[in-house]
């Protein structure tokens, strides 16, 4: 049994999960709803991983892969439902990065805001020529809301993360790959899913148990209770 989606799109690939953040219009940003769904989607994922090697998540069409939290919602957030916003955020960047299979980002242009914590929570991230990835939160007069301080630190050092953050500039797949922002970049969307493909196939051969053990382990590095 698997549910149907409004804002994502969910496919069941022969041995690996494809997961594509659907409101075009919006350029894949990321409102309420599509954290939800996201929760529920990696939630039943994490419940039937045997015979399946990891999870690609993207965005539909070729322009963006998420750009940002949908700021049309953040007019009318107060104190309390910025904090629920937040605490949501978190909790479904916490699964993700903790899921027992590899998950790959599969960046097919903008991932700025949310949408670049969200590639950051990810595993591996396989990134389109046309990739552009910034945390702009500075420019709205707030921060990261997802967990983009820590774990952009984390991937690309402090000075780097800071100039990221402080600037708001765009860093493009070029300088992405440089700062270890993203393992590759690949022309294409189309040869980008082939990278993201043939990552899984070699993961594949490896022992499930000792998988989700390595990804377990990394992660113990970073906690701090
Ligand atoms: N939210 C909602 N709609 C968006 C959007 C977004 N983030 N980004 C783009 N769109 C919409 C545009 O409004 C436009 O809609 P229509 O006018 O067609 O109705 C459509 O997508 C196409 O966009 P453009 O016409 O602007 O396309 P361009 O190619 O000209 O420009 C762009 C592409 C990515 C440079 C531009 O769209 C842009 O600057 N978008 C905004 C990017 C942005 O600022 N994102 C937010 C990042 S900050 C927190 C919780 C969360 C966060 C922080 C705190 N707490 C609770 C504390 C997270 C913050 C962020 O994510």
């Amino acid at each position: 049994y698997m549910r149907k989606y409004k804002f994502i799109n969910f496919h069941i690939k022969e041995n690996y999960y494809l997961i594509e953040i659907n409101r075009p219009k919006q350029l894949n940003a990321i409102n309420k709803g599509t954290i939800s769904e996201l929760k529920k989607c990696f939630t039943d994922i994490r419940s039937s991983t045997k015979g399946f090697y990891g999870i690609i998540i993207t965005g539909e069409g070729e322009k963006s892969f998420v750009a940002g939290a949908d700021i049309v919602e953040f007019n009318n957030l107060d104190k309390k439902s910025a904090r629920i916003l937040s605490e949501n955020g978190h909790e479904l960047f916490n699964t993700i990065e903790c899921m027992p299979i590899p998950v790959i980002a599969l960046v097919n242009g903008y991932a700025l805001g949310g949408g670049c914590e969200l590639a950051l929570c990810c595993h591996l991230r396989i990134a389109t020529e046309n990739a552009k990835f910034s945390q702009p939160e500075i420019n709205l007069g707030t921060i990261p809301g997802y967990g983009g301080t820590q774990r952009l630190t984390q991937i690309i050092g402090k000075g780097r993360s800071l100039e990221m953050m402080l600037t708001a500039e765009m860093v493009d797949s070029k300088l992405a790959q440089e700062y270890g922002l993203v393992n590759y970049v690949l022309d294409d969307k189309e040869k980008a899913l082939e990278k993201c493909i043939s990552i899984l196939n070699t993961v594949k051969r490896k022992s499930p148990k000792a998988i989700a053990n390595v990804i377990k382990s990394v992660n113990n590095f970073y906690t701090k209770d």
